[in-house]
């Protein structure tokens, strides 16, 4: 067995629709949350994969919830598919695989939970961009996402994980880690502590307006960092949306946020090399011009004003929750070496003050678009 496969996948996958037989498994991707698997199957002699998940369900509390939003938005998507000529939504959105039962998850006898999608072939992700043409793809792909969601029926989606993106509650959240500083990590974070110290004040903007109805509450995908969209090894174009567990009820300048945040650096989310980690504002631009291209024909003006002040928000969201996992010792996001987290939160905390600096140029982009 793969020495980096940390279960017995032959117990699970029997359990799914797979129709074939299992080849082998290795461990897949960079996300900070799932155990990713990429599973080859064979299928009546053609080399088949999948991929197979064990969902975190420390982070995800209700899976037959989340995994429900999950068939809702995909079945949406498929309808929308359907109707755009030479569409292919097996390669155009995630597609669950069910399991023998008919169920979106598999629950194995040591109470975890499983899931399985088809793989999208010739497409990749990338932990960060390297041409502005990336970013415009990312984003455009980001933006149809939302605009394909915006007539979801049935309802509100679950929301999977209360007051994911309330910054304030993060605020407290990193105040309450700090007080207790249970490992004594704090003296090794300082300068980062007081960083976070003197933004306390910009980080209920979103929150509030979304209160008090200035923001629309919207189907979004609260996590749209640049690995969670796949770009078509043909011709680049951003072709599949994934990582859909987070899709809830939301503010698309989250989303739009996220994509600046992952997309605009010139360096890894967990460079160590601060020299390295350079914002670059050719990239914003290209971003912006992908997300108004899929996007612009419904967001509000209000919305397109915050864009810019969106990008410093969420960065710095993340890295204050960075920050608060390394407080409370790697408890939420996966290490991979020792002070990861604290990496991590330096890098998310440099790309804030150079966005602060370049806040001027950024808005000058992006009042071109307004109405
Ligand atoms: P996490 O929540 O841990 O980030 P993801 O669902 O994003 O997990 O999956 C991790 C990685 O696996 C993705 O960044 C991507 O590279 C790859 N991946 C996920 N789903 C697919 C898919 N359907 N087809 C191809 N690759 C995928
Ligand atoms: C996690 O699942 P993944 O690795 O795509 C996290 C995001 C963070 C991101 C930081 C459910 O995303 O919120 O922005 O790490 N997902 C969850 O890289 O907490
Ligand atoms: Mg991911």
């Amino acid at each position: 067995m793969n020495p980096g496969i940390k279960h017995d996948l032959s117990k699970v996958v029997p359990f799914f629709r797979f129709r074939g037989i299992m080849k082998g498994a290795e461990p897949w991707g960079s996300g900070h949350i799932n155990d990713t698997y990429r599973l080859h199957i064979e299928q009546g002699g053609r080399d088949m994969y999948y991929i197979l998940q064990r969902i975190n369900d420390k982070v995800f509390p209700d899976v037959p919830k989340m995994m429900d939003n999950i068939r809702r938005v995909t079945t949406h998507i498929r309808e929308k598919l359907a109707e755009i000529p030479g569409s292919n939504f097996s390669r155009e959105s995630l597609s669950i695989i069910y399991t023998l039962d008919d169920k979106p998850f598999y629950l194995d006898v040591y109470g975890n939970f499983w899931r399985a999608y088809v793989f999208v072939e010739h497409a990749q992700t990338y932990d960060f961009v390297s041409s502005p043409d990336q970013a415009y793809q990312a984003a455009k792909a980001f933006g149809r996402f939302q605009s394909m969601l915006r007539d979801l029926p049935g309802g509100p989606l679950y929301e999977v994980i209360p007051d994911f993106h309330n910054t304030p509650r993060r605020f407290e959240k990193f105040q309450a880690a700090l007080a207790a500083d249970k490992l004594g990590r704090a003296a090794s974070a300082q300068a980062e502590i007081e960083f976070a110290m003197a933004r306390q004040d910009s980080t209920s903007v979103v929150v509030d307006k979304l209160a008090s109805g200035e923001l629309p509450t919207r189907v979004t995908h609260n996590d749209t960092k640049i690995n969670n969209v796949m770009l078509n090894d043909a011709d680049g174009h951003g072709i599949c949306v994934i990582d859909l567990d987070t899709v809830m009820p939301g503010s698309v300048l989250y989303d739009f946020g996220d994509e600046v945040r992952t997309t605009t650096a010139s360096a890894a989310e967990d460079e160590r090399d601060l020299s390295k980690v350079k914002f670059r504002l050719d990239l914003f631009s290209e971003l912006v011009r992908g997300y108004m291209e899929s996007a612009g024909d419904f967001l509000t003006p209000e919305e397109v004003r915050l864009l810019p002040f969106s990008g410093r928000l969420i960065t710095f969201e993340i890295g204050l929750r960075f920050l608060t996992d390394y407080l409370e010792g790697d408890t939420y996001f996966k290490p991979h070496r020792e002070g990861h987290n604290l990496d991590r939160c330096r890098t998310q905390f440099e790309m804030v003050r150079q966005m602060e600096e370049q806040a001027e140029a950024m808005e000058a982009i992006v009042a071109k678009y307004r109405k």
